[in-house]
């Protein structure tokens, strides 16, 4: 059996499922929420739908540049599936567009604080060694593979949203992150490895918060 061993101290490396495994309250609490609950039950507010899909547009914008600095920062033997990630969001920018012109919706809109405290957070990590940005990059594509499909079948008008990050190719490359999260933790200081856990504990938390402040937004 092939033991995850730090290769100058010969401690065990962290890795992403031990991230999970040491804070499943934190993990929890990001993938499971009264605003995913109510997009299955069909009960979610059109108010509040429309913030969340305004907002993560903005977000979407600033993780594209989350993960152009992942690239800029990854060994050569990682570009496929960040490239692949690339081009995937790509469509997804043109997708979040045709969802807001269907609904009327202005994507010219300020960010909300927690919006905005998620994007400086991503900012923050390009001056980040590699094995923390892709610790942040593996956990905040899981946390919305995970939230969509823990809350799946939804019905119409979400059923498109929950497949987008629930469907099992994208769940195929999230296992593909963590594995280069893992080989990149594996290489990492303690110290690296210690500022992963922290990155990841933020990513929970903000996660938490991003549901939350569409969930809370004030109805008419
Ligand atoms: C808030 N987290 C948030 N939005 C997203 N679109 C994702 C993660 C996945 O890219």
């Amino acid at each position: 059996m092939k033991v995850n061993t730090h290769p100058h101290k010969n401690m065990p490396s962290l890795t992403c499922s031990a991230l999970l495994s040491d804070h499943p309250q934190e993990w929890r609490s990001a993938t499971i929420h009264p605003f995913l609950q109510q997009c299955q039950q069909g009960t979610i507010s059109a108010e509040q739908f429309n913030t969340w899909l305004v907002q993560d547009y903005l977000f979407v914008t600033e993780f594209t540049r989350l993960a152009a600095h992942l690239l800029l920062s990854a060994p050569v033997v990682h570009f496929d599936p960040i490239l692949g990630g690339l081009s995937a969001l790509k469509d997804e920018l043109l997708w979040f567009q045709a969802k807001a012109k269907a609904r009327s919706l202005s994507l010219k809109v300020s960010p909300q604080p927690t919006c905005t405290a998620y994007c400086e957070f991503m900012r923050s990590l390009s001056s980040q060694p590699y094995a923390v940005q892709a610790t942040a990059f593996w956990a905040i594509e899981l946390a919305y593979n995970q939230g969509w499909q823990i809350h799946s079948p939804m019905p119409e008008p979400y059923t498109e949203f929950a497949d987008r990050w629930g469907n099992p190719s994208f769940t195929e490359y999230v296992k593909i992150l963590e594995q280069q999260a893992d080989d990149a933790l594996t290489k990492a200081s303690e110290s690296e490895q210690g500022q992963a856990k922290q990155t990841f504990l933020s990513v929970a938390q903000l996660e938490k918060d991003f549901w939350q402040m569409a969930f809370a937004v004030n109805t008419p």
